[in-house]
């Protein structure tokens, strides 16, 4: 039976178990990225370990999210992670050089090899034809010690494009059109490969925008095969020895095949509050809008902003607007620059931000009250923006130029005739902002350097034989890690900060969450569908176990989420019947009686409601290594009790 272009990938690095999908599998990494604002408790976990240098054939340290620098603590966390990198053989991508999915594209994927990242949109990698993987940090600690990467072995679903896009319609619609098509829970447990005749349309930027917000699908990774695109944008950056050719085999099997006319779509919008609530630009109408951004690791590539630029050219965005662009890393920037288009962008009123998230996650730019922003962006989770009343629309480059100068949301096919957009054959390449590592001989002199607001890591203990506690929380379906632990700019410098942090923990669903969790000691969490999705982000496990959590109890669960529970000890399991989710109110009281005795047996759990005097039937799925860490009370206890393997 032929392969999926994922399987081959996946078989060239399979360390442990089988490729039967459902089942867990152990992969071998061959390059790691971290970010900061995730990346301060990777590499606290990392020391942790006890690891001298990294295993990876490259790992890479970037500071792209918290770059305000409103006090100390973002800059110690900076001076942290350098010296951890230089230390450990790690490469550190210094804060201005951009947002980390953007220049790994650019400067270090590599065609088939695997990728995992601290962060949920590593799966922009899949692009060039990678296997890149969003992850907990702990989870990228031990791959950069040399250890496996578990997950479970997906299922294969093929988006077979064809046509081609017409003019003013943008990658930005495609995955739009999927996210319509499959929900934000549509991805669990899937590798999305596109294919088809309309991929060979489509510039490797293009495809990383698509893979990229694969994550809002909850899809393990995205990937597109690494063809004679592929090889032109390796060539353009000065790596065309790093290509190799991809591409699934003639009678490869999917499980699911989803069939896209490019030549069909329209602007297409995300509207308030999902990514998913997708309607078509010219459906939604022309809203006033306050705001328009461009930028993030979806949207801010030198194709897109060229694309912006020629829109912008001469014209005035409206006096209700404010634009932003940030462009994605110090080359597109650079470039932009250089060919003068950055003037047309500027001339036009547009406000220049730094190369890094910026808006995307809460980081300065919260729109006013009741404001509608455009952006090209990949999440309007509520509140992610700061401002809790605003109304966030995902959209492409093109509609949110278009828009910026009506000052309503607008269908870019209304401007007429698109400008021509004319990429260069080679990128400038300037990697002055990329600091190496210490040789071998130095590293031992180099110092790791803590600030004050890194504060220990929660511990947690061995499973108890049985726990009783309260639901101290309830609530619905699609939880992000945004809700979970939020970020913005008021709470993103304390990352390395856990119990200042607890204090924000689920403090849109319930302000007292916290205060209620400190006073019982500890506590269930109830869920509804999909918990947890969004975000790598540990902190959204880390917070609840500090704040004594023992169990989140949900109806089903997002992927990086659930493992990063289990890493810290929390047992996520899910109603074996649906309907008992009603049957619990908030402020139960419930008991997992016997739990290690059936954790260890691999037995059914029960769950008794001493308030309502019920009981129901929980599942769980847990690999024989997920059950020992669980027993253990998580990852790292896992860990030293077997000698230091994962
Ligand atoms: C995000 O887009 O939510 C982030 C910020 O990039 C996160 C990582 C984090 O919370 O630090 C992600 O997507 O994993
Ligand atoms: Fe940064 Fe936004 Fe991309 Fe997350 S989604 S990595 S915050 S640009």
């Amino acid at each position: 039976m032929g392969l999926t272009i994922a399987q081959k990938i996946i078989k060239n690095h399979l360390v442990s178990g089988e490729m039967i999908p459902g089942t867990e599998i152990g992969l071998r990494i061959d390059q790691t990225l971290t970010q900061d604002a995730t990346g301060t408790m990777a590499y606290l976990e990392f020391e942790a370990m006890g690891i001298d240098s990294v295993k990876t054939e490259l790992s890479v340290a970037y500071i792209d999210h918290n770059t305000l620098q409103t006090g100390f603590e973002n800059a110690d966390d900076h001076r942290f992670i350098q010296s951890c990198a230089k230390k450990r053989g790690l490469l550190f991508s210094k804060p201005g050089n951009g947002i980390c999915h953007q220049i790994h594209l650019e400067r270090f994927g590599i065609p088939g090899k695997t990728l995992i990242g601290s962060d949920s949109h590593t799966p922009t990698g899949g692009g060039l034809g990678m296997i890149a993987i969003g992850a907990g940090g702990l989870d990228v600690a031990v791959a950069m010690g040399g250890g496996e990467y578990f997950t479970t072995m997906p299922k294969m679903t093929l988006v077979r494009l064809s046509g081609a896009l017409r003019p003013f319609v943008s990658a930005k619609d495609i995955i739009l059109e999927v996210l319509r098509i499959m929900s934000v829970k549509g991805g669990v447990g899937k590798i999305i490969e596109y294919g088809g005749e309309g991929i060979k349309t489509l510039s490797v930027p293009e495809r990383a925008t698509i893979t990229n917000m694969g994550a809002e699908l909850g899809a393990t990774t995205s990937i597109f095969p690494s063809d004679e695109i592929t090889k032109k944008f390796m060539a353009a950056q000065g790596r065309e020895n790093d290509w190799v050719e991809l591409s699934s085999d003639a009678d490869a099997v999917y499980d699911e095949i989803i069939e896209i006319n490019l030549s069909e779509l329209t602007p297409l919008a995300a509207m308030p509050h999902m990514p998913d609530n997708v309607k078509t630009v010219e459906e939604i109408g022309n809203i006033e809008i306050s705001q328009v951004c461009i930028g993030s690791c979806t949207n801010s590539s030198l194709y897109d902003m060229l694309k912006v630029a020629a829109i912008l050219k001469g014209k005035k965005i409206a006096p209700n607007v404010s634009l932003t662009i940030s462009p994605g890393s110090m080359q597109v920037l650079n470039m932009l620059s250089l060919s003068g288009a950055l003037s047309d962008i500027l001339g036009a009123g547009a406000r220049l931000l730094e190369c890094a998230c910026g808006p995307c996650i809460g980081m300065g730019q919260s729109p006013q009250s009741k404001g509608v922003s455009l952006r090209t962006f990949n999440r309007n989770f509520e509140g992610r923006s700061g401002t809790a009343d605003a109304g966030i629309y995902l959209v492409s480059p093109e509609t949110a130029a278009a828009s910026a100068i009506a000052g309503c949301l607008t269908d870019p096919r209304t401007l007429g005739e698109m400008p021509e957009i004319k990429m260069p054959d080679s990128f400038i390449i300037n990697d002055n902002l990329i600091e190496k590592p210490a040789s071998k001989e130095d590293a031992a002199g180099v110092e790791i350097k803590y600030g004050p607001n890194i504060k220990p890591f929660p511990v947690s203990v061995p499973l108890p034989d049985s726990i009783e506690a309260k639901a101290i929380l309830k609530v619905g379906d699609n939880i992000t890690t945004d809700h979970i632990m939020p970020a913005g700019a008021k709470i993103l410098p304390y990352r390395s900060n856990i119990p200042y942090l607890s204090n924000f923990c689920f403090r849109q669903c319930d302000e007292n969450f916290a205060e209620n969790c400190k006073k019982e000691g500890k506590g269930f969490i109830i869920g509804g569908t999909n918990y947890g999705q969004g975000s790598s982000r540990e902190h959204a496990a880390l917070v609840p176990l500090y704040l004594g959590i023992k169990a989140v109890i949900a109806k089903s669960f997002a992927r990086i989420h659930c493992a990063n529970l289990v890493n810290a000890g929390i047992m996520p399991m899910t109603f074996a019947d649906p309907a008992d989710y009603d049957r619990i109110e908030q402020g139960d009281v419930l008991e997992l009686p016997d739990i290690r005795k059936a954790i260890t047996d691999s037995g059914s759990v029960k769950l008794i409601n001493k308030t309502k005097n019920e009981e129901y039937k929980l599942n769980y799925e847990y690999s024989d290594r997920q059950r020992a860490m669980i027993l253990a009370g998580g990852l790292l206890n896992y860990t030293k009790a077997n000698g230091g393997n994962n």
